[in-house]
């Protein structure tokens, strides 16, 4: 009988343990979008998005005039491509494969 017992009291803890888990998984909060200002001048110089808790996209003012010049793209959290605008044209005159 206490060996039933002690069976019983095991599977209600590793049942338990599996709802807690479950429950932690459906919680989870990831962000869709941040956004910084790295020289704290008040003008966002870095916007970073993301799909499903991954980073999917950085874009950033490397010369903080306030125009977007480098553009990382990331597939499951991995860059893959980065394109920037080097002479601050507004064109984009370099590409980087990963
Ligand atoms: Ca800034
Ligand atoms: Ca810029």
């Amino acid at each position: 009988m206490r060996k039933f017992y002690i069976g019983f009291v095991v599977a209600l803890v590793l049942l338990a343990g599996g709802f807690v888990q479950a429950d932690a998984e459906e919680n989870k909060i990831f962000p869709q979008k941040v956004e910084a200002d790295r020289n704290y001048d008040g003008t966002i110089d870095r916007i970073e998005y993301y799909q499903n808790g991954f980073i999917a996209r950085v874009e950033e003012d490397t010369n903080f005039d306030g125009k977007a010049d480098d553009f990382t793209d990331y597939i499951e959290g991995k860059p893959v491509k980065t394109e920037r605008d080097t002479n601050g044209d507004g064109r984009v005159d370099a590409w980087i494969s990963f």
